[in-house]
């Protein structure tokens, strides 16, 4: 078979050609990847690694999942785009799959978390003039210091981190930010009565997998309950499994007002996100209010229905749950003088590096990468390890070796 000149070159081709003709937004590991199965990945010289990043959480059921593949290519052939102009058949299908699968009246389907995220704004916005009665153009959203939701205008307007906001004003008003965790600061910001909503992670995931303490996410709800202000959680990363539940919020029984999802919606395939609410909160916006080119596609809305049967039917909550158990028990095993401490829920863990050398989580990562395992440093210190949630025991144990082997870059 002739192979296409590219396919003969070296890695450093491909890293050349991003650096020439792509803009520098991004600062990757020195890695150029060519195909991924599961929990692994190989590069362009045929060299394998256990995937640690799972694209952010978008790849919980495994690189190139046969079964959304399938999905995928069939749909692929007969139909992708109708525009929400026209009715498919596979839109109201997948409505009625998620909907019935989480418990809420409606869905508003999207493509990236950020448009499931500023759907949401908009939704609580919507809701805030139409039924709480707040003051058109008035109304705010409370935000958590340290969140991630995306890097849209508006939704780095709410941003802490300057690094994602700075020289990119003017900004978005109609948000409040308060401390991560704390109820208190929480409860003060609800007098305000022009707040339509809370806007949260359950765990905040860039900012290093910041968990909670327990009883957070309900003390949350209940303190919104009273203030009828809506609590909207952002479930994009620790959604759909990640956290060994179906949804983060389950680890504490809290069913968010909003309930904005992506990422693994689709298993890493294609973007697909979603906002889901009641009817109450979701009629607030009418035929032609919102809404997106391919939002709801049926290409879309088929590898969705799968991505979401292959959680359920391959039980990946559930070993999520018990691997992550594992993973970080054995981590802590390794009882390495570098490692301050692992945090997590799940498969959604962070190390935290405690080095001299400010480089030494980059570092880490670059001894992983050479030891066939990839992982990238979040803010500085920590690095998240999050691999797909198909990983097995002997997978689990074999990646653990690596990560005891590259922590003797620093003996
Ligand atoms: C990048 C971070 C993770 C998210 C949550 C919304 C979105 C994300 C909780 C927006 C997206 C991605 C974005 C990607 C890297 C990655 C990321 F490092 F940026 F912060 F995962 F932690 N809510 N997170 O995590 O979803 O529009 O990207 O589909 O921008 O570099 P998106």
């Amino acid at each position: 078979m002739k192979q296409s000149v590219a396919a003969l070159q070296p890695g450093s081709y491909y890293i050349a050609l991003e650096e020439q003709y792509g803009a520098h937004n991004y600062h990757p590991l020195p890695v150029v990847l060519e195909r991924g199965e599961g929990v692994y990945l190989w590069d362009t010289d045929g060299k394998r690694y256990f995937d640690f990043l799972s694209g952010y959480s978008a790849v919980n059921q495994g690189h190139c999942h046969p079964r959304i593949i399938d999905a995928l290519t069939v749909q692929a052939r007969t139909l992708t785009l109708t525009s929400r102009a026209f009715y498919n058949d596979k839109l109201g299908l997948f409505e009625k799959a998620i909907t019935s699968l989480f418990g809420y009246d409606k869905v508003l389907p999207m493509n990236t978390g950020v448009e499931a995220v500023e759907t949401a704004i908009k939704l609580a916005r919507r809701w805030g003039y139409q039924v709480k009665g707040i003051p058109d153009g008035e109304a705010r959203i409370i935000v958590c210091a340290h969140n991630f939701h995306g890097r849209t205008s508006t939704v780095i307007s709410f941003s802490s981190d300057p690094g994602a906001y700075k020289q990119f004003g003017p900004y978005m008003p109609g948000f409040v930010s308060i401390p991560y965790n704390d109820l208190d600061a929480l409860e003060a910001a609800l007098e305000d009565p022009t707040v339509a909503g809370f806007l949260v992670e359950p765990i905040q995931g860039e900012a290093g997998v910041s968990v909670p303490d327990d009883g957070y996410l309900r003390g949350a709800k209940a303190c919104c309950e009273k203030a009828r202000v809506l609590f909207m959680a952002d479930e994009i990363q620790t959604g759909l499994g990640r956290t060994g539940r179906m949804l983060a919020c389950d680890h504490e029984g809290v069913h968010p007002d909003i309930l904005i999802l992506g990422k693994a919606l689709s298993g890493g395939v294609l973007p697909v996100s979603a906002v889901l609410a009641s009817n109450e909160i979701m009629m607030t916006i009418g035929p032609g209010e919102h809404g997106s080119t391919y939002g709801g596609n049926p290409l879309a809305c088929v590898v969705a229905v799968a991505a979401l049967d292959v959680i359920e039917e391959e039980r990946l909550t559930e070993n999520a749950a018990e691997m992550g158990e594992l993973f970080r028990e054995l981590i802590r095993r390794i009882g390495s003088p570098v490692i301050h401490l692992i945090r997590g829920k799940g498969l959604l863990n962070a190390i935290l590096i405690d080095h001299p050398d400010k480089n030494a989580a980059w570092n880490l990562c670059m001894e992983l990468m050479r030891n066939g395992l990839l992982a990238k440093p979040t803010h500085g210190d920590k690095i998240r390890l999050a691999p797909p949630l198909v990983i097995n025991k002997s997978q689990l144990e074999e990646a653990v070796e690596v990560i005891r082997e590259s922590l003797r870059v620093f003996a």
